[in-house]
């Protein structure tokens, strides 16, 4: 049977988000697909979406499917037909969002990172601790952790088909950043980004390396850059990662780039590399880890494959293979097409809602959860911590 065909049947859960750019275009998409895809124990209906430009945010539910348009986020957490919360701001207002929904007695979906700053991020992960005794689940939107390939990866990692770790090596490299001229937008203010590529991409390098590795990072040496350090304001509406600049000039507070090398819990030794001035390179994450007997090797600009060098092969004809990652038994790949009908960047949004749905039926905490948030919020901190100490190695504080 034919996901669609129980849908209707199922209990429904109402979603609210807040935010309506690029990650809001990309969380629509994943809540008007999700349950046409997979069989679910609850079909999310798109109650409503808030922004604070009411022609702008009339437009967004028009164009995405939600049935109403909000212009105050606490008139849309108060809703009845709003069981769960799903924030795609800034992350100067992930805090006090999801603080308030959590004790509204809401679900919360939060984009990552989880917040700007390591104290808003433990008042978040206490608020969703305390949820959880009341039922309520509570996830940050690391969403490379549901691409099939990296899914997979952490399996093979698991189950030891690479033995103990030795290098983790990610690189993170954009560069919609270079043109000197791009507009001083949102993700480049302190006050509202938290930090630069460090938070909007190394986020993504540092939760992906701690999740392949299965353990945390304890400590980092780091540098950072702020390679242009003036920008235009933006003029007129900026949309996603384009905008024009006007006459008028404002000062970046933000890292340009980021270089973070790490020491795991184990002993393994990480490296990573967040930028958005790797000219050329347009959403480039490079993932490698070596281990005793292989390693394992994925590319974003490839995301259907993962390589795989297995070191027990006899040298004569051990070697990189390519594993194509469409097959029905690979993770999350039941629901869509035949082997070889490849997904892309869009699907890890998709995941992500079946998989914070499959937590609110069952009542479970879905991962990565607020707590895996803090961490990653704890190992950003670290870096600008020792980029600021000269690269002096800082410790992780760890989870408590
Ligand atoms: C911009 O750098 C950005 O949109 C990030 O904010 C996203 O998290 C990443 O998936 C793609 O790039």
């Amino acid at each position: 049977m034919d996901a669609s065909d129980n849908e209707s049947k199922r209990p429904t859960l109402g979603v609210g988000m807040v935010g309506y750019a690029f990650m809001g275009a990309a969380h629509s998409q994943a809540w008007r697909t999700v349950a046409h895809v997979f069989d679910l124990p609850l079909t999310p209906v798109m109650s409503a979406v808030c922004g604070r430009d009411p022609d702008a945010v009339r437009a967004a539910a028009d164009r995405h499917g939600w049935a109403a348009a909000e212009t105050d986020w606490r008139a849309l957490v108060a809703r009845d037909d709003v069981q769960l919360v799903d924030i795609c701001t800034p992350g100067s207002s992930h805090a006090e969002i999801a603080v308030a929904a959590l004790e509204a007695g809401k679900h919360v979906l939060c984009e990552k990172p989880l917040a700007n700053t390591v104290e808003e991020a433990e008042a978040m992960a206490e608020a969703a601790r305390a949820a959880r005794t009341r039922g309520q689940v509570a996830m940050v939107g690391f969403n490379y952790r549901r691409l099939p390939a990296l899914a997979l990866a952490r399996r093979m990692v698991a189950a030891g088909r690479i033995g103990g770790l030795r290098h983790v090596r990610v690189t993170y490299l954009q560069d919609w950043l270079t043109d000197p001229g791009f507009p001083l937008t949102w993700r480049l203010r302190r006050e509202q980004a938290g930090s630069g590529a460090l938070g909007d991409i190394g986020s993504h390098a540092i939760d992906i390396a701690q999740y392949l590795a299965g353990e945390p990072l304890a400590g980092v040496s780091a540098m950072t850059e702020t390679f242009v350090r003036e920008r235009p304001l933006p003029e007129g509406a900026v949309a996603g990662l384009s905008g024009t600049g006007g006459a008028e000039r404002g000062e970046v507070t933000v890292d340009d780039a980021a270089l973070v090398t790490g020491r795991l819990a184990s002993g393994a030794l990480a490296s990573f590399e967040a930028t958005r001035f790797a000219t050329g390179r347009k959403n480039a994450l490079h993932i490698e880890l070596n281990g005793e007997r292989g390693s394992l090797v994925f590319d974003l600009e490839r995301l259907n494959e993962l390589h795989l060098y297995d070191g027990t092969e006899p040298p004569s004809t051990a070697g990189f293979r390519r594993i194509l990652v469409t097959e029905p038994d690979h993770p999350y790949l039941e629901g869509w097409w035949p082997p070889g009908h490849g997904l892309g960047y869009e699907h890890t949004f998709v995941h992500q809602a079946r998989d914070l749905l499959l937590a609110v039926a069952a009542g479970e905490g879905p991962e990565p959860s607020f707590d895996d948030g803090l961490q990653v919020q704890r190992v950003l901190a670290a870096v600008e911590e020792s980029a600021a100490n000269n690269s002096a190695y800082t410790r992780v504080p760890p989870a408590s």
